[in-house]
């Protein structure tokens, strides 16, 4: 089985407000179905979920009372995100269910708990794909707390002990700099802790989950001696495809663990 996460880059324009790429997510549903790999899918909130949640600072916690509508409204548009990323899915010939995290997660102070997996183990064992994405989810201790895709990734790992886990982002892979602006920066094919702490990580766009230092320290967590973890660009054509296939394309491998 592979775990997949369509990076919330690669589905919404991160920079405007609720903007869903259809045609690209249309496009990768395609190439997963094409594949012919059994996969499961997390996704991340991009733009549904990072502006309201950067502008408001839900990442701290319940900290204000003005904080209140704007998880409300998080949480409803990373659902109809969620909705439509479903949607692709199924006219893909996916059978897809939309699993929102705060329906089997709660969280302690940022550490996402997973008390019953029936619920998902009941999809996969139908055949039917359960879809979680980044959302808000309840707090034991901070009241509320931001869920990311990436926190649902390592979970699901645990749960399903994939063969192998698979990024799909806006970028060819992990560069020395960020690539979009310096666009001389190396592609890094294998990265291990050591590498990364090497790295610069600056990011320009809001991402209240921290960026690609966060998303390369759970991708070293999620390796293993038998799993590898890859980082792609889903923006272009037919990448994902060939990789779910096992050829090889231009990517940023992780190993060896944090
Ligand atoms: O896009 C973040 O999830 P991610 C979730 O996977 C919210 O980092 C609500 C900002």
């Amino acid at each position: 089985m592979i775990l997949i996460k369509l990076g919330g880059s690669v589905i919404t324009d991160k920079t405007q407000y609720r903007i869903f790429n259809r045609e690209r997510v249309r496009r990768l549903c395609a190439e997963i179905r094409d594949s012919g790999a059994d996969s499961v899918i997390v996704h991340g909130a991009g733009s549904f979920g990072h502006v309201i949640a950067k502008e408001y600072s839900l990442q701290k916690g319940s900290v204000d009372p003005a904080q209140v509508p704007a998880v409300a409204r998080v949480q409803y548009d990373v659902r109809e995100l969620n909705l439509m990323v479903i949607d692709e899915l199924l006219n893909a010939g996916i059978p897809a269910v939309s699993v929102p995290p705060g329906s089997c997660f709660m969280m302690d102070n940022g550490n996402l708990l997973l008390d019953d997996p029936e619920v998902l183990l009941s999809a996969s064992r139908l055949g039917i794909m359960p879809v979680m994405f980044g959302d808000v989810v309840f707090d034991r201790s901070k009241g509320f707390g931001i869920c990311s895709g990436d926190q649902i990734m390592e979970v699901l790992c645990e749960l399903y002990h994939p063969d192998k886990v698979v990024f799909v982002s806006d970028v060819d892979g992990l560069f020395e700099k960020d690539p979009k602006t310096n666009p001389d920066s190396k592609l890094l094919t294998e990265v291990t802790s050591e590498l990364l702490n090497c790295i610069s990580s600056d990011s320009s766009v809001a991402d209240v989950t921290g960026g690609v230092r966060a998303k390369m320290e759970a991708m070293l967590r999620m390796t293993s001696s038998e799993r590898d973890c890859v980082l792609i660009n889903g923006s272009v054509e037919g990448r994902l495809c060939s990789l779910l296939k096992g050829e090889r394309v231009i990517s940023t491998t992780a190993k060896g663990g944090l």
